[in-house]
């Protein structure tokens, strides 16, 4: 699919759909200001106008007047697209709008596609595809973190990481090509192999971040597993802070699984109560049994859930020895009450907590973000995004195959890296269908 022209003048409605105290009708192009001082009845000649001005004026379709509103001036370049935009600012009904687009659309503008505005910022080398991307991740922000993280994107961090990398495996492709004029030299050490790892070294850093970043972007499921009766449910609560699932001292009290969002610090969770695993006494419970076991292999991250005052039965040994450890978090609940064995016997570590009392819930909550987003948790540096990691992952494929080549197909391996590179951030050469799949995803005015 080929991208839409760029020198035309689009406009769209720019605020969210329904009624708000306020709405905006964007325009961006050439004839911006032309188009706008045909709608928009005013004292002064808008297309006159230098850019950061906020006019007050009439919009108006022949006698008819739509709204009063305010027009923003910017022009070109200092504007969202680079372009001339004007922003007409009015009430924020869904008819005003409409009515104010449509005469834009008859004056001679054209509908903008989604991202539009964005493709032309990019497009006119006003922000690169990192930052972009970023744009589109901070508008559909869910949750602190995930907004923090967009803005680390905007604020060019991201690309300057990514342009550090480039300039040491362009100096390295420098040297390369050096001694391939003059092989019987040899490329030494410090000139290719070192400055190679360390590349490589920053990379594996950033891929590293990139889970971390996915997940908070997307959001982590916590699935909290156990035998039954030892709490799940009142740890589902006690973390909510609000009775959602029902509480009894009767083992298999919960029977299906159940799901509720949560934040914790900032990464959006849904965590998953599930029926009690044992030995189902009917065919409904080993149905909710079987559903348990798979809830805890496909999530993120999965709470083991102990009960300290009751003896460990082989339904606890057997879930232990199930678990994949690197997703499993151990806790041992109703601490309120007296220990009926020593957390030492399990060999490893687990948090105490009392779900009915409320104890140790902050260092439950603190060892789950811990596990989910680890290390990357204290990063500047966080790459959310998939197309970027899975454009890492192929500049570090390159890399290692570069290091264990002989000098010209080595050569081959830094250019194909240097280019995967050159797609994160759009600066090299980038598909069409890889820019239309990145806005495709933007909502229309934007
Ligand atoms: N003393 C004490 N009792 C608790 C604690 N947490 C839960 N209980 C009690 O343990 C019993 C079982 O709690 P649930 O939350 O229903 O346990 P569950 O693991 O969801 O049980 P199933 O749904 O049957 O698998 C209830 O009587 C709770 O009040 C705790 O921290 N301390
Ligand atoms: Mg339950």
């Amino acid at each position: 699919m080929a991208l839409p022209p760029l020198h035309d003048t689009i406009a769209a409605i720019a605020t969210a759909p329904g009624s708000g105290a306020i709405g905006v009708v964007r325009l961006s192009g050439p004839e911006s200001f032309r188009l706008a001082e045909q709608i928009f009845v005013t004292k002064r000649r808008l297309s006159a106008l230098p850019g950061g001005r906020v006019i007050y004026g009439q919009l108006r379709d022949g006698s008819e007047l739509i709204d009063e509103a305010l027009a923003l001036t910017f022009r070109a370049p200092h504007s969202y697209t680079a372009q001339d935009v004007i922003e007409l600012q009015t009430h924020g009904g869904p008819a005003v709008l409409r009515a104010v687009l449509a005469l834009c659309l008859r004056r001679g503008a054209r509908l903008a596609g989604p991202g539009e505005f964005t493709l032309r910022a990019y497009l006119n080398g006003r922000i690169d595809l990192v930052q972009a991307e970023a744009v589109l991740d901070l508008v559909m922000a869910q949750s602190d973190q995930a907004r923090r993280n967009a803005n680390l994107g905007l604020s060019k961090a991201l690309s300057r990481e990514l342009d550090r990398i480039q300039m040491d495996l362009t100096g390295v492709y420098g040297n390369l090509q050096a001694v391939l004029d003059y092989p019987e030299e040899g490329v030494p050490e410090s000139e290719f192999a070192t400055p190679l790892r360390q590349a490589l070294a920053r990379c594996e850093r950033l891929l590293a971040t990139a889970k971390a970043g996915a997940m908070v972007r997307r959001g982590a499921r916590l699935a909290i597993v156990g035998r039954p009766n030892v709490g799940k449910s009142s740890l589902l609560n006690a973390l909510l802070g609000y009775p959602r699932s029902i509480v009894s001292e009767l083992p298999g009290t919960t029977r299906d699984y159940l799901e509720a969002p949560l934040e914790l610090d900032g990464v959006p969770i849904t965590a998953i109560d599930t029926a009690g695993i044992r030995t189902a006494t009917d065919t409904i419970e080993a149905i909710g049994v079987g559903a348990a076991k798979e809830i805890a292999a496909a999530a993120d991250l999965t709470i083991l859930l102990l009960d300290g005052s009751t003896p460990l039965t082989p339904d606890d040994h057997e879930l232990l020895a199930e678990l994949t450890p690197g997703r499993t978090l151990l806790a041992i609940n109703k601490c309120d009450l007296p220990p009926a064995w020593s957390p030492a016997a399990l060999g490893v570590a687990a948090l105490p907590v009392s779900a009915a009392r409320g104890s140790g819930l902050t260092e439950l909550k603190q060892a789950i973000r811990e596990r989910l987003i680890g290390e990357a948790a204290g990063s500047e540096l966080w790459l959310s995004s998939e197309r970027h990691a899975a454009a890492l992952t192929r500049v570090m494929e390159a890399l290692r195959r570069a290091l264990n080549a002989p000098d010209d197909l080595a050569a081959i391996d830094l250019e194909e890296g240097l280019q995967a590179l050159a797609e994160i951030t759009g600066r090299g050469e980038i598909a069409e269908e890889t820019l239309t799949y990145i806005f495709q995803h933007f909502c229309v005015g934007k």
